[in-house]
């Protein structure tokens, strides 16, 4: 079986040293976790830093730690004291951090940091390099290592890569400031797969894409020249059986066995029952909103003076990126309001704030999660939030409120949650009361509810769904890569066109025989396409018809001096070399009823969107949906009615912001068919680039040469790259 790989910043190990005694120790974080089945049935190998400075450690020292990590099949990428500085904490933490999660402000634009970053990012892809063989997979995390992905596929172009973005993807207007914006996204385009939390940092990537190469994308694929690659988002869960199970052994602990931050929470609720306590856990992150939800919490104390005496905030800080001024000055401000509110609001037994500066043992965690009522989880910008999810694991009794940042990617899976804006220190002091007086009964709804989704889609969901996609990614790009003219195959055909008689060619105009303009007239036939199409209809063995969605005059005036047949308006008009146009067209309705449906579909999934019935036709209407969601179901639904819907003759014209099914045969399909009925041809050859042209693809006999122009899954037997090498081809014909 072929092997998958992992590369991240940090091997899923750090290292221990107690005097001359060296020691690994495995991470328990998130990613190890999710990674652990993944590595361990496709036996790959681990590629990171091991969070050594390589400065600062003896050789044999060094040697040691990397034995130690080769038996765990890890590959240690060294880091010395100005890479980590430059790479990890320059560029990476004070770049790509703050920008990702629209702290524009905080941002620095350092070209040696950048420049660090590509030679880290190399590092990183010449180590992976190594552990790969051809036909392998990679499955690369995170934006320190937003260039590797292309790295590895310039090197191995038949490894399948796999990138994941555990942060944000900002919006266009956010990620152009970056002077290396088209790098970075060159960079993750060497994926095969690319993943995201949420649909939202999917779609901000794909404007980026858009806007800043003008990529076709269509569904979740990007066309790019010779390959595909696929964007979706994997929303990351968590260990949920862990959390549940830890929590019920926490709740059945004699007193004696409890640790002692348990007894101490158990006392603070023994002096007094109506007591409630706040749970507030995060990295000391500015992104995390700490000082937004102190504030907020203040606001609570003196907008509803009942709870005070009453309820105490514990708030885990733990200790992130001291080195970076920005996390300096929010440790200071924290230490800051903290000791204002438990000035203005403390007294000799009630402290309001239970402040922790450090990281905590797992079980201590647990023990918090299962003791506190009410969970705060108010990021200004988060890509996921996995506090969040383990909150709620640990509820065994399905008691608790959790308080949700919309800003947090978690949002959009926990709607049950209080959602909130979390710089509105209005709208979370009332968050804080109605979850400390939600009732019972609402409370166990609403956890239970949330329990179900991350219980069923945990961390090991989310890696098998995003190494199932990562197989989808392969077989798509090998389907694309089956049917390509080669040198060989366009010979073969070269071949067969020299040894038959009588020729029927078909060629479609826009995005075929010429360029895309962006006004539609300036497409016009260029010298070098008159030429092309002068000489195919000189050889008299040919019968050449220009087959277009264009209208009559348009083709009549540019063709006006070539012996060409032209099908005009997808199939409607056809005027014969010499003749007089005359009207292709039959009409019924008996389609509706299986179309229908499809549509109905459409309008469930994509609020906003409706069906409007006419005479011969249905249309879909998007106008008032969100708009790029709109696109993307606009696409699907073209798709959808192109694969199952083909036997009816339809015509799917997509409009603005509306797709319009039009009934009675009339396509570029059928229009060829009744072109070729009254004679007989040896050799039938039709090259299209768009949906209209599968019609025609679909409809002639099977031997003919049917020709897809771009990489979409199609009907017909060949795909070309572009219209030149559509050209190249008609030339040597
Ligand atoms: C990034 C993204 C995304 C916290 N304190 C202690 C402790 N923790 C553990 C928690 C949790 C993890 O750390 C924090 O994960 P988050 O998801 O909340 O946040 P980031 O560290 O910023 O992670 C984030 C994530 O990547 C995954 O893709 O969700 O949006 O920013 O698991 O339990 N663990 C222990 N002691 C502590 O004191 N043992």
């Amino acid at each position: 079986m072929k092997k998958i790989h992992i590369v991240s910043n940090r091997l899923p190990f750090s290292v221990k040293e107690e005097g001359e005694k060296i020691s690994l120790e495995a991470s328990v974080g998130g990613l190890a976790t999710g990674m652990k089945s993944i590595y361990k049935d496709y036996g790959g190998t681990w590629i990171g830093w091991s969070g050594i400075d390589s400065n600062t450690i003896s050789d044999s020292k060094l040697d040691n730690i990397n034995g130690l990590l080769q038996s765990e099949k890890c590959a240690a990428v060294p880091l010395d004291t100005q890479e980590i500085e430059l790479f990890y904490e320059g560029f990476s933490n004070k770049t790509i951090w703050p920008l990702f999660h629209y702290f524009a402000q905080y941002a620095n634009f350092n070209k040696n940091n950048w420049e660090a970053y590509k030679a880290v990012n190399q590092k990183f892809a010449d180590a992976a390099l190594e552990a790969v063989e051809d036909g392998d997979s990679i499955w690369v995390h995170d934006y320190q290592l937003l260039l590797v992905p292309e790295m590895i596929k310039s090197k191995k172009p038949n490894v399948t890569v796999g990138f994941f973005l555990h942060i944000p993807f900002p919006s266009y207007e956010v990620f152009r400031i970056l002077p290396w914006r088209k790098e970075i996204i060159q960079g993750m385009l060497g994926a095969d797969l690319i993943g995201f939390h949420t649909y939202d940092y999917e779609r901000h990537f794909f404007s980026c894409v858009r806007r800043l190469f003008g990529y076709e994308i269509s569904f979740n694929q990007i066309h790019i020249e010779d390959r595909i690659i696929i964007a979706d988002s994997f929303p990351m869960g968590i260990d949920y059986d862990k959390f549940k199970d830890c929590a019920q052994n926490v709740g059945l602990k004699a007193v004696s066995e409890k640790s002692e931050l348990h007894q101490e929470l158990d006392k603070y609720f023994l002096a007094s029952p109506d007591r409630k306590l706040i749970l507030s856990i995060d990295r000391l992150d500015y992104t995390k909103g700490i000082p937004n939800r102190l504030r907020a919490f203040a606001r609570f104390l003196e907008k509803y003076p009942e709870f005070r005496q009453k309820v105490t905030l514990i708030m885990l800080a733990v200790p992130s990126r001291g080195q970076v001024e920005h996390y300096q000055q929010l440790k200071k401000e924290v230490d800051e309001l903290v000791g204002q509110i438990n000035g203005d609001y403390g007294s000799v037994n009630y402290t309001p704030i239970w402040y922790f500066y450090r990281s905590l043992p797992f079980h201590n965690l647990i023990e918090l999660y299962s003791s506190c009522d009410v969970a705060l989880i108010t990021p200004v910008r988060d890509g996921m939030n996995l506090v969040a999810k383990e909150y709620v694991a640990s509820r065994t009794n399905n008691t608790g409120v959790l308080i949700l940042s919309e800003m947090a990617g978690v949002a959009k899976e926990m709607g049950e949650a209080l959602i909130i804006n979390p710089v509105d220190d209005e709208e979370m002091a009332d968050g804080i009361h109605q979850a400390l007086t939600m009732p019972l009964e609402e409370q166990r709804a609403r956890i239970s509810f949330m329990k179900e989704r991350i219980q069923r889609y945990d961390v090991f969901k989310w890696a098998d769904e995003f190494v199932k996609s990562l197989k989808k990614a392969e077989t798509i790009q090998s389907d694309f890569l089956a049917k390509r003219i080669t040198k060989e195959l366009s010979s073969k055909l070269i071949a067969k066109y020299s040894d038959s008689k009588q020729r029927a060619i078909f060629l479609d105009y826009d995005g075929t025989l010429a360029h895309f303009k962006k006004n539609p007239q300036d497409a016009k036939p260029d010298e070098e396409l008159h030429t092309i199409i002068k000489k195919l209809t000189s050889n008299e063995l040919n019968t050449v018809t220009i087959i277009s969605g264009r209208d009559r005059e348009t083709l009549e005036r540019w063709f006006k001096d070539h012996k060409v047949n032209l099908i005009c308006e997808h199939g409607v008009w056809l005027k014969m070399v010499g003749g007089q146009w005359e009207m292709l067209s039959a009409v019924n309705n008996n389609w509706m009823p299986n179309v229908r449906p499809v549509m109905e579909n459409f309008v469930d999934r994509t609020p906003g969107s409706f069906i409007e019935e006419k005479n011969y036709s249905l249309v879909w209407h998007y106008r008032k949906s969100e708009p790029e969601q709109g696109e993307l179901r606009a696409n699907e639904l073209k798709d959808e009615l192109n694969t199952h819907l083909s036997n009816h003759n339809l015509e799917i014209m997509e409009g603005n912001k509306v797709i319009e099914v039009k009934s009675g045969g009339i396509n570029k399909g059928v229009a060829a068919l009744q072109f070729l009925s009254n004679q007989s041809f040896d050799f039938i050859m039709a090259i299209g680039d768009d949906w209209t042209d599968e019609f025609m693809f679909r409809e002639l006999p099977e031997e003919s040469v049917t020709i897809k122009v771009g990489l979409k899954h199609t009907k017909a037997a060949y795909k070309v790259e572009s219209v030149d090498a559509v050209r190249n081809l008609l030339k040597q014909m």
